[in-house]
């Protein structure tokens, strides 16, 4: 790809990481708003170590153990998450058998095709929530948000919010649906209203989730996944996620 940064620089990553935004902005996926919700993530990343910590391999565990036993799974995509990892999310669709349905906060038609498109480079063959698509409503919801496909996210049991707003993680668990949200910010109100929150960097915790999907498929354990959902405790991994993040507020300045 064709992003600019010395190799040898020590922030080198997160760099290339924010590039894909800023170009993911140019190509039309990424709204401005998101170019902030990104340093909103980082900063919390940054007290992470910026690595998966334990809870998280735990919650990606669960994660993608709920998305194999659902029987109708849908993986919400934003304008971040088409922009970072939008090869990996059509893997992972593929993998657990959970369709891709687009879902803006900013909605807006350009932007829903562009998403669409990328996608659809990156391998997916259906996506949902484009166009006429998303005409089913959730009531309580007054965003755009709101508007979501009728045989997508309306239907599904299971949900997929990576990058997601509170009212809608509340919504979706006020439907009956298991919602599993990604978010580095174990604070919010989607990490605290969804049933499996990852609090990972998306960059990471898809493909985390991939690989467990894998070995769980390869184990073909119905009892040992539903054992792992059930037993998982949200509010234990989150107050566990902000030890960490105070743990890092406490660390002693990385040396480079
Ligand atoms: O594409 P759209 O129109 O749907 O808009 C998408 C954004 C992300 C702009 C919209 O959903 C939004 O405003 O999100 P927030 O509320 O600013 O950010 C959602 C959460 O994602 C925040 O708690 C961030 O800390 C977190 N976050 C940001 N970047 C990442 C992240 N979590 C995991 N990985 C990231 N890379």
């Amino acid at each position: 790809m064709d992003i600019n940064i010395p190799s040898n620089h020590p922030r080198a990553k997160s760099l290339y990481v924010r590039e894909l935004l800023v170009r993911g902005f140019k190509n039309g996926l990424v709204a401005p708003e998101g170019l902030i919700a990104q340093g909103r993530g980082e900063s919390f990343d940054y007290l992470l170590g910026e690595k998966t910590s334990k809870v998280a391999q735990i919650s990606a565990r669960a994660a993608s153990s709920a998305l194999l036993l659902a029987k109708c799974p849908v993986l919400s995509v934003n304008g971040n998450v088409a922009a970072l990892c939008s090869n990996e999310i059509v893997d992972l669709s593929n993998i657990v058998n959970a369709p891709i349905e687009v879902n803006l906060f900013y909605r807006n038609n350009n932007r829903e095709r562009a998403i669409e498109k990328q996608l659809k480079e990156s391998g997916a063959k259906i996506v949902l929530g484009v166009g006429s698509r998303a005409s089913a409503i959730i009531p309580e919801l007054q965003s755009e948000r709101r508007r979501v496909d009728p045989n997508g996210l309306y239907k599904a049991d299971t949900v997929l919010i990576p990058l997601e707003d509170g009212d809608r993680a509340k919504a979706f668990v006020n439907m009956g649906k298991t919602v599993i949200a990604i978010d580095l910010n174990p604070l919010s109100r989607t990490a605290r209203s969804a049933q499996i929150t990852i609090v990972d960097n998306i960059i990471r915790a898809i493909p985390r989730m991939i690989a467990a999907a894998k070995q769980l498929m390869d184990k073909n354990n119905k009892h040992l996944m539903e054992r792992l959902v059930k037993e998982f405790d949200n509010r234990e991994n989150l107050l566990e996620s902000l030890r960490l993040i105070q743990g890092g507020i406490g660390a002693r300045p990385r040396r480079y």
